[in-house]
């Protein structure tokens, strides 16, 4: 059965056997990764490979007054030692970041965050690079620091970026959605009112590899080969091109395996260019990967939204506005990483799930002395902020009305009949069943029961109180129609090429990048479903621009939203053709061919019997083609969504919060997710169990913090608290399927779905274990002492 739009109906599809849509196909990848036989930045090895190391900054805010290279240069095995007035003399000692900022390279003149790059030392071997490193000499003139946003935007504060001509304060940038003025007055005669501060803190988010690249500028043909950890090769080889006028065409980026990306390879950072560089400098290839605490210090950051929240309502619980008013921390450039038309990214959807009249929101950004921030941590572009807002208001309203804040979401839920809906701030939500995935949430989660357990534990004073929190979160992802959303200019659609071989089996290239996710699966099965082959019969590639069709990357869940419909649409291109090569191979005319999805095979109208498979027509194709076609069996598409599409879910949280130390612990996690239609579920429930556990990490553990001098005190491990297996609960996973009504084969995407969701879903039962002591609100991450605080001041402390 094929849904109208040609594509698969929900879920009918599972077990052709052949691996297409919605089987648990094991990931092909893996058989390289458990067998320790990945390929990753650090494995490249070269002949006469050099490696570099960055000389970085102590200080947050100083001037640089000189840099004595001598005694590095003295080292044996150091080759040269970069700084920017090297860079300078070809004209590399800047890059644009993603937002159109200018960011140093080396620092050429003033240091504006601890550890930012001040000069490059090149040697033989990793640690003859370091000792060089370690002999630079660098005199500063230490500066006021400026440490957050708030002091930032004081009158009396030094001046970051007296880069920037005319600039005399740290406004970084203004921004605003929505109706102000009919906000205002829903406030105004609305029956119940609330308000909460929140801080969703400064994150990182903490790859398993870090960042590296290496640079190979080959004199004899003229052209540099960077490989480099990168989420979006092909527009990082383009950012390369404008940044050192090299012609694109003589450029080539490979992302080989990458160790996680979670955001954090999105951006281009000095590291990279060095590389490059030094090696087009040198004639020799130039390694350079950074350390862990090189990661977590100067890489991008995400997050640091300090928000407040407001939500207008009747006494019986109708939302009726929301307001927003932000203070963004960006960093010392502007660099975060958001289409380049949303400064804000894609805040705009903090209305939720909810068929809310109107709302209002306002930012405003400052640069301080951190690192340039913003990246983007699993987040679809500030959407995991949105959600937090918007899903801890909605707590916050119920607790006020003394309502189950279960009730005042169903409440208020956009009805399934009211889609395609358009949001107070101007979304189109292309689908959603809400009440249907809350329902189920709090069936698994087995709600009833542990709000009586809750009671009970009130009414009997013990020492450890239940709290159950909710969250039903509306995600945006599958940046996205070129006419609204490009990354530097380029517009986000995104690519996939099939080649179908004689022999019967083809090679699939996609735009998109995967670190982790299972794309060389997963792109398969959706080509295994559209052409009848087998999934083992077909090899993904990407991250190659000398080979892959240009595409933006992967990032805000946009690979199957957007590369996985090329997919689509290229293998429909092929069942097309094939159709022309079957009624030759037939003897029959092309309109009398139908393709049956469940065997896969071509057959001749209302004869069954008389039909063909795709290897048959891929044989035909090349050593029998019909004259009316060319020969061979390929396709490409290039893919510009009409539209976005919108994930949602309910996440059911149960914790216990033990009255004498604050400590939490997680007695239920219950997750029901919705992407549409779903191609690998096995998949897709890796994706929810990591992104939870990154949920987990930011409401308890995580968080990037300075001392006043600008000093990151949480840039380690050992201050950088990451969950571990022994803060991870079971998770209960579950799932419904509301199709997206224009992808080619109705999917949305969900790699962020459960970092997005789960935050306010945790912060919720925290909250509501303390709520019947006044409690409205506990700050990120919630540590034993942040929640022992919270007790103490309810009275509840033991
Ligand atoms: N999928 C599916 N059916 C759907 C939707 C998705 O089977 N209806 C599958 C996809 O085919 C893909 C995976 O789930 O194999 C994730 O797909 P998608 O939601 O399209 O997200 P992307 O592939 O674009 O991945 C990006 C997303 C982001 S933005 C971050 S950040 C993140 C995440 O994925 N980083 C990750 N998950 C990660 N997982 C790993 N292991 N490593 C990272 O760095
Ligand atoms: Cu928002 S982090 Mo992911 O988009 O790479």
């Amino acid at each position: 059965a094929e849904a109208e739009d040609g594509g698969p109906q929900p879920e009918k599809h599972c077990g052709h056997g052949r691996g297409g849509m919605g089987e648990e196909v094991k990931r092909k990848e893996d058989q390289r990764f458990i067998t320790g036989r990945g390929n990753y930045v650090d494995d490249i090895k070269k002949p006469g490979m050099l490696h570099c190391e960055i000389v970085r900054s102590p200080h947050a805010h100083a001037r640089i007054e000189n840099i004595d290279k001598s005694r590095a240069l003295k080292v044996d095995g150091v080759v040269a030692v970069l700084t920017a007035e090297d860079l300078l003399e070809h004209d590399l000692a800047t890059m644009p970041t993603l937002m159109d900022d200018t960011q140093d390279v080396l620092v050429n003149d003033k240091v504006k965050f601890q550890s930012q790059e001040v000069a490059a030392v090149i040697a033989t071997d990793r640690y003859t690079a370091k000792d060089g490193a370690q002999k630079v000499v660098v005199d500063y003139d230490v500066l006021d620091p400026v440490i957050g946003a708030d002091k930032a935007l004081e009158d009396d504060a030094p001046v970051i970026r007296d880069d920037i001509e005319g600039k005399e304060d740290n406004h970084c940038l203004d921004w605003e959605t929505g109706d102000e003025e009919a906000t205002a007055k829903a406030f105004e005669e609305a029956d119940v009112t609330v308000k909460e501060d929140m801080l969703y803190q400064r994150l990182h988010p903490a790859p398993i590899e870090t960042c590296g690249a290496v640079g190979d500028y080959d004199p004899g043909k003229d052209k540099l080969t960077v490989h480099m950890t990168s989420q979006a090769p092909h527009i990082h080889r383009t950012l390369f091109a404008q940044v050192s006028g090299i012609p694109e065409h003589k450029i080539r980026i490979v992302s080989p395996d990458v160790g996680g990306g979670f955001g954090n390879k999105v951006p281009i950072y000095p590291g990279y260019v060095v590389a490059a560089a030094a090696s087009y400098v040198l004639e020799e290839p130039v390694k350079w990967v950074e350390e862990r605490s090189e990661n977590i210090q100067s890489t991008g950051f995400a997050r640091d939204y300090d928000m407040t929240g407001e939500i207008a309502a009747t006494e019986d619980g109708e939302i009726q506005a929301v307001r927003t008013d932000v203070l963004a921390d960006h960093g010392a450039f502007n660099a975060v990483a958001q289409p380049s038309k949303f400064p804000a990214g894609f805040f705009n959807i903090f209305t939720g799930s909810y068929d809310i009249d109107t709302a209002y929101g306002t930012l405003t950004a400052a640069y301080t002395n951190t690192a340039p921030g913003g990246v983007a941590y699993r987040c679809s572009f500030r959407v995991t902020e949105a959600v937090y807002l918007i899903e801890r208001m909605v707590k916050v309203l119920a607790d006020e009305l003394d309502m189950d804040p279960a009730e005042v979401r169903r409440k208020n839920f956009i009805q399934p009949e009211q889609f395609p809906y358009e949001s107070a701030t101007g979304w189109n939500y292309d689908s959603g069943d809400y009440e249907k995935a809350l329902d189920k949430a709090l069936e698994m989660a087995d709600y009833d029961h542990y709000r009586e357990e809750q009671q009970r534990r009130i009414e009997e004073d013990a020492d450890k109180l239940l709290g159950i929190g909710v969250s039903s979160f509306t995600e945006v992802v599958g940046a996205g129609p070129g006419q609204s959303c490009d990354i530097a200019g380029v517009e986000m659609f995104d690519s996939a090429e099939i080649r179908v071989h004689p022999t019967g089996n083809a090679t699939v290239r996609v735009g998109v990048q995967t670190q982790g996710q299972g794309h060389e699966t997963t792109f398969a099965q959706i080509v295994a479903e559209e052409l009848g082959m087998d999934v083992d019969d077909i090899t993904v590639e990407h991250g190659d621009t000398d080979t892959d069709p240009y595409g933006l990357g992967t990032y805000g869940s946009r690979s199957t939203p957007v590369a996985g419909a090329a997919a689509a649409v290229a293998s429909r291109k092929v069942r097309e053709k094939a159709k022309a090569i079957a009624a030759n191979e037939l003897e029959a005319a092309e309109e009398d061919i139908d393709w049956d999805r469940e065997s896969g095979q071509f057959h001749v109208t209302g004869a069954p019997d008389r039909s063909i498979s795709i290897t048959e027509i891929a044989a035909g194709a090349y050593m029998n083609h019909p004259k009316s076609e060319e020969p061979g069996l390929e396709a490409i598409n290039y893919y510009d969504p009409p539209e976005m599409t919108y994930p949602f879910g309910s996440y059911i949280v149960v914790v216990e919060v033990d009255r004498e130390t604050g400590e939490v612990e997680f007695e239920k996690f219950v997750a029901v997710d919705d992407c549409g239609n779903r191609i690998n579920p096995m998949i897709i429930e890796g994706q929810i169990h990591g992104g939870l556990a990154q949920g987990i990490g930011t409401a308890m553990l995580e968080h990037v913090t300075f001392d006043d001098n600008g000093n990151v005190t949480g840039g380690d491990f050992m201050n950088y608290l990451l969950p571990t297996s022994m803060e991870i609960p079971e998770f209960e996973t579950g799932h419904t399927v509301t199709p997206s009504p224009h992808h080619p084969i109705g999917a949305k995407g969900v790699g962020e779905s459960p970092t997005v969701g789960s935050p306010p879903a945790i912060v919720n039962a925290v909250v509501d274990a303390m709520s019947h002591g006044g409690i409205s609100h506990v700050e990120m991450p919630m540590t034993p002492d942040t929640v022992w605080e919270k007790l103490d001041e309810a009275g509840l402390s033991m």
